[in-house]
């Protein structure tokens, strides 16, 4: 790699591999150090005193700071555009500490439609009960949002894509019209990871991020992720998460993410280039009724995809035809793609949304909220795609 020294290194890939960390500090060792300590020893009471009166830098605990927890924050924060960033235990740990710190009773929330299963039950079963209004509309049209919005509207929230069946929200249209009205606005961006979207940079207030997902990369750990300006970061750690939530992040986790996020843009690519050849083959194939996703010429919303992201990401959902009863025939056979929930993982995962990750909507919901009981959810894996092909076309060619 040639660059000129004054040029500072700028691509994201080198980003998720360097930011933050200077091996010189750390006696040169290359990978940083994990800090598996829960608390921190003062020099004496008065140092102590004062690291917690905030009038000296130093660690008190970790549920209020951790080393390797804050480099992965300072990595992610950079990657997202953001000024600050906090991991969380999980990414409902990470949506539960920031709603947690701001809303108050007589708050609404305006969202989407379609939000993952446990978002949906946290909105609608928890924050109602504390008397906060949450109003469910389709944003993918901006002038739903223009008509729905109020001084009593504190948040504007969605997910793009949706999780589970691919609706994208145009962040910048979002931006302007929930700005306009004083309230603010959050991004659910697990879908999409800072690779191929950065809400922020479109004038989002707050990321957030089931991080277990592309994040973390490799299954093997649950974690969440706030991104947003460093005074609202301040709030959030001091309270939702230091009080309200606890759902604070192991170091060991934040040390398998700040890993995972080395290969993070090699993997996008690959799972972005998976999902194009399985939704294309699922698209031609006549056991398929509908294909919904971003890189497909059918796709309802494609011009929104190319203008808000770098690619159209590695989740795919369709619907099979005969109904769930079909589709359930058809991943009974698979041997290859497992049938799990999450996403984002380097082995390619299937899951009915309906009687899953989305069974916390009644049926009425479900329908009322845009997911079908046929709909099936595939998360492209980074398997050699003719595999997954052939898997998929086996389970398929049965009937
Ligand atoms: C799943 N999803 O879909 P934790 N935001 C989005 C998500 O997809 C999820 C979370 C937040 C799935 C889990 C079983 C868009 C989770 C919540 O699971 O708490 O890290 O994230 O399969």
């Amino acid at each position: 790699m040639s660059r000129q020294s004054n040029n500072p290194p700028s691509g994201i890939a080198t980003r998720a591999i360097h930011f933050g960390y200077d091996p010189q500090k750390e006696h040169g060792a290359l990978v940083p150090p994990l800090h598996l300590t829960s608390t921190f020893t003062f020099e004496s009471v008065e140092a102590g005193g004062e690291i917690f009166a905030g009038e000296r830098e130093g660690f008190i605990y970790s549920r209020t700071g951790n080393p390797t927890n804050d480099l992965l924050e300072r990595r992610i924060a950079n990657l997202e555009g953001a000024e600050g960033a906090i991991a969380n235990a999980s990414g409902m740990g990470a949506i539960s500490s920031l709603l947690w710190t701001f809303l108050e009773p007589g708050d609404e929330i305006i969202t989407d439609l379609t939000l993952y299963g446990c978002t949906f039950s946290l909105f609608n079963h928890g924050f109602t009960r504390f008397g906060i209004t949450v109003t469910h509309i389709d944003l993918t049209d901006p002038a739903n949002l223009e008509a729905a919005i109020s001084s009593k509207t504190k948040f504007v929230y969605f997910e793009t894509p949706a999780n589970p069946n691919m609706r994208l929200v145009d962040i910048a249209a979002m931006v302007r019209i929930a700005h306009g009205a004083g309230a603010r606005v959050i991004v659910d961006n697990t879908y999409a990871t800072p690779v191929l979207t950065r809400p922020i940079e479109r004038g989002a207030d707050f990321v957030v991020h089931s991080a277990t997902k592309y994040l973390g990369g490799h299954g093997d750990l649950l974690a969440g992720i706030i991104a947003g300006r460093m005074e609202d970061m301040d709030a959030v750690r001091s309270v939702g998460l230091k009080d309200m939530t606890g759902s604070v992040i192991s170091p060991f986790n934040s040390m398998l993410i700040l890993r995972g996020l080395k290969t993070l843009e090699l993997r996008m690519e690959r799972h972005c280039a998976n999902a194009q050849k399985i939704a294309e083959m699922l698209d031609a194939h006549p056991g398929v009724e509908t294909v919904y996703y971003p890189g497909l010429a059918t796709f309802s919303q494609k011009e929104l995809a190319q203008c808000q992201m770098a690619a159209p990401g590695g989740m795919i959902a369709f619907e099979a035809r005969g109904g769930f009863a079909g589709g359930a025939r058809m991943m009974n056979r698979l041997q290859l793609v497992q049938r799990a929930v999450s996403l984002g993982d380097a082995e390619t995962l299937i899951q009915h949304p309906a009687g899953m990750t989305h069974a916390t909507y009644s049926p009425e919901e479900r329908e009322a909220h845009g997911i079908s009981d046929g709909l099936i959810r595939i998360s492209a894996g980074l398997e050699n795609i003719d595999d997954i092909l052939f898997d998929l076309e086996q389970a398929l060619a049965s009937g």
